[in-house]
């Protein structure tokens, strides 16, 4: 029997020592998944279903207000996930190029899925939490806020492009805008666009100009919450609740979950990875199943 309040799928897996060594045979590439798997529970839990975690601390009335099941991965999925971002020699991922404008850009017939947001939200430590199986990977980050003025195209094997967009906010270009509007509006094989919005401080009026920005476009996008660990259970649960508020009352096209995130604890990114792999198509058993 799954522990009582045990998601079914990960309950499945603590009662079954067989099917851990299922996974971690058949995804032996990522042994750093293998190490998560041995955690306690409740600590797997944490670090791998941050937003669920949260939700345990919620009065049961407002419990549905947390879109926990719209993507919900099983651990096998999360693993397959994980060799994709694990690099080897058949699966190259690399930093490609960089470009100023979308008519510099390497034309790329992958999908590809973008991450935005104000600078100093924590992008680039994401970006380099994302690609830590890869540690080869040069993910650049600029001393000075604002002074990524590039959109930086890294490539991940095979199966997607990921493509790091210059911060907006304090000291973004002036040309910022420009560009990555046309970014988001032209780009054909863009997939997926991700905003990151700090959990500390939540939704600040410059994120609302790229909030905007994929309204008006009717991109799909995803929020992803950075800096997880620099706050109390408690405050992170209020922000948390009041940026889903948002997300459902004033957004048509976001993807309704949300993906609160730490660059410290790796909370929440191997679910991000999983996630980005599906909705490029490449989780094949289960390609577009949910998002
Ligand atoms: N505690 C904590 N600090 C973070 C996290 N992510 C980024 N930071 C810090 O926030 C600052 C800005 O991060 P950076 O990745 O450079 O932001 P960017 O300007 O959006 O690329 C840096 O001092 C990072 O160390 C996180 O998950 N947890
Ligand atoms: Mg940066």
């Amino acid at each position: 029997m799954a522990a009582p309040g045990l998601r079914p799928g990960l309950g499945r897996l603590f009662e079954m020592p067989a099917a851990l060594g299922r996974v971690r045979r058949a995804y032996s590439t990522s042994q750093a998944f293998a190490e998560v798997l041995r955690l306690p529970k409740k600590q797997l839990t944490k670090l791998v279903f941050p937003l669920q975690e949260l939700e345990r601390h919620l009065v049961p009335d407002s419990k549905r207000e947390f879109h926990l099941k719209i993507f919900d991965p099983s651990l096998e999925d999360i693993a397959r996930a994980e060799s994709i971002f694990t690099a080897t020699a058949q699966n190259r991922i690399e930093y490609l190029s960089s470009a100023e404008r979308l008519d510099h850009a390497p034309a790329l017939p992958r999908p590809e899925v973008c991450f935005i947001g104000r600078s100093n939200v924590g992008k680039s430590s994401l970006i380099k939490a994302l690609f830590s199986l890869a540690p080869d990977v040069e993910v650049r980050v600029s001393k000075k806020p604002g002074h990524t003025k590039k959109m930086n195209f890294f490539k991940v094997g095979k199966y997607f492009t990921l493509v790091d967009m210059p911060g907006y906010g304090y000291r973004a270009p002036e040309d910022f805008v420009d560009m990555v509007e046309t970014y988001l509006k032209e780009r054909k094989n863009l997939m997926r666009t991700f905003l990151l919005v700090d959990s500390v401080v939540g939704i600040q009026k410059t994120d609302n100009i790229a909030v905007e920005m994929c309204e008006e476009f009717a991109l799909p996008y995803v929020m992803v919450l950075t800096k997880i660990d620099k706050s109390s259970k408690g405050h992170l649960l209020k922000q948390v609740l009041q940026i889903q508020k948002f997300v459902d009352t004033k957004t048509q096209g976001c993807f309704p979950q949300l993906f609160p995130v730490s660059a410290v604890t790796y909370s929440g990114i191997h679910l991000l990875r999983c996630f980005i792999a599906d909705i490029t198509g490449n989780l094949k058993t289960h390609g577009f199943q949910f998002s």
